[in-house]
């Protein structure tokens, strides 16, 4: 599969996408945001690859929004068209079935925000800014931050960091939950890469699952996201991985799970 502004490399059960615009901090314009969307969906059906990691080419930014050239000529029916387009998107990446680590290697503004919120856990490096700056440009997320963030950290700093577009150093998005963990710069790959592998060595399917009802959950009561659970485990119950994964635990021997 050919990229003009992707890079996309499997190792092993990993594979790396890396958003490849670095003359100007990895923006998405709209031929990123649509190579994006078919990378997921190669690697989706790919069952070969078990988590995936997504970053920014350079050492500055991860992804320093959506292309301001091309939202400074886009059109009410256009700019709402586009946001339909990456909000699609980036659900394919949220849902995807496969762990996806958002691996912020600098900037992640507006859009490259947005995009690590909607990828399954993230790791900054020590040097990341994160945050919504559309409000300087006269505008409001449109890939879903204004729904992703306040689901992430709450309402109150979702309000805060939306309304004043200030970005936030490394530390403090951990500190609000905005990502799980935050590494020196120059360890930033090689720890996404041994997380991907340990999240690649666990039961595919009970791992799609967790994120099915974590991310379905959150949108329901709580009454019908715990039927949903409840559906979903006895689902996972008829698997070969659950009775391989149960056996080699009362066997004390390490389980080999296959994805069945
Ligand atoms: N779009 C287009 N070009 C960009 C962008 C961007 N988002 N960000 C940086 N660039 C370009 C710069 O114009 C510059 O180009 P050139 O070399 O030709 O002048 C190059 O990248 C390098 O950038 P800087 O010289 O500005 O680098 P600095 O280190 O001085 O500053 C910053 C880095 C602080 C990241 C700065 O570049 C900046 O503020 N960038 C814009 C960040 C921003 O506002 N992002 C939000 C965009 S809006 C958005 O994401 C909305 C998402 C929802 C859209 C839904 C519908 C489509």
């Amino acid at each position: 599969m050919a990229f003009d502004n992707l890079l996309l490399e499997r190792d092993g059960a990993s594979a790396v996408i890396t958003i490849n615009r670095p003359k100007v901090l990895n923006a998405l314009n709209t031929q990123t945001v649509d190579e994006l969307r078919r990378a997921i969906l190669d690697l989706k059906q790919d069952a070969a690859v078990r988590a995936v990691i997504l970053t920014g080419a350079g050492e500055k930014s991860f992804v320093a929004g959506a292309d301001i050239n091309e939202l400074a000529v886009q059109s009410p029916t256009g700019g709402r068209e586009h946001a339909l387009t990456g909000q699609h998107v980036f659900d394919l990446v949220e849902n995807m079935g496969k762990p996806v680590i958002a691996a912020i290697n600098g900037y992640a503004l507006g859009g490259g925000c947005e995009l690590a919120m909607a990828c399954t856990l993230r790791i900054a490096a020590d040097t990341a800014k994160i945050g919504q700056p559309e409000i300087a440009l006269g505008l409001i997320p449109g890939y879903a931050g204004t729904q992703r963030l306040p689901r992430l950290v709450g309402k109150g700093r979702a309000m805060e960091m939306i309304l004043t577009g200030a970005p936030i150093g490394a530390d403090e998005a951990q500190r609000i939950g905005l990502v799980n963990r935050v590494v020196p710069a120059a360890q930033l790959m090689d720890e996404a890469k041994k997380l991907a592998a340990q999240l690649g060595a666990s039961a595919p399917i009970a791992m799609r699952y967790i994120v099915n009802a974590i991310n379905k959950g959150v949108e329901m009561g709580f009454a019908e996201a715990c039927q949903y659970e409840a559906t979903l485990f006895g689902l996972v119950a008829s698997t070969e991985d659950m009775r391989e994964g149960t056996a080699a635990f009362l066997e004390k021997r390490k389980a080999a799970f296959r994805g069945r």
